[in-house]
């Protein structure tokens, strides 16, 4: 009898950890570290190269936005980042001033791809994303995308 009720109350220990393991709290606010992207249009929608000038290089100059609602969180153009090319690497933006996202914000985030130029700037691609929604698996990053972009973003949770 002993043994049984031992085993009862194991069993109900057993049942009640998982509610107090990590997965069940809610993070305060996540931090976003880094942006990469994946994937770009390697081609204007028209088939045209991104840029024309004949004494540059056809392929984009990346500059990236991360905006809630109409206000700019990050907006860069590394210089590093000049002629772009699609398709076989990965662009890294490190954000030299981390990004906080609390839980009770409600902004409409959006990722935006710009290819950089002198007067107006392109838009190679955006998606629009819920940050708390995209990591609710507290995982390192999570991917976002929509048609020819991709991007992947870089948190930290604050519990
Ligand atoms: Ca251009
Ligand atoms: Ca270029």
């Amino acid at each position: 009898m002993r043994n049984l009720f031992r085993a009862l109350l194991f069993l109900a220990v057993l049942a009640v950890i998982p509610s107090c393991s990590k997965s069940d709290e809610k993070p305060s606010a996540l931090i976003i570290y880094k942006l990469r992207v994946n994937k770009f249009p390697p081609l204007k929608s028209t088939g045209a190269e991104w840029d024309s000038q004949s004494y540059y290089d056809g392929e984009p100059d990346l500059q990236l936005r991360l905006s809630a609602d109409s206000a700019y969180l990050y907006n860069r153009a590394p210089d590093a980042f000049e002629d772009a090319t699609a398709g076989y690497y990965s662009y890294d933006f490190l954000l030299a001033n981390a990004i906080t996202i609390t839980a009770e914000d409600d902004y409409s985030y959006k990722l935006s791809l710009y290819d950089l130029d002198t007067y107006n700037s392109e838009l190679m691609g955006e998606v629009a994303f819920d940050p708390f929604e995209e990591a609710a698996g507290f995982q390192e990053s999570f991917s976002v995308k929509n048609g020819d972009v991709a991007f992947q973003v870089f948190v930290y949770y604050i519990f």
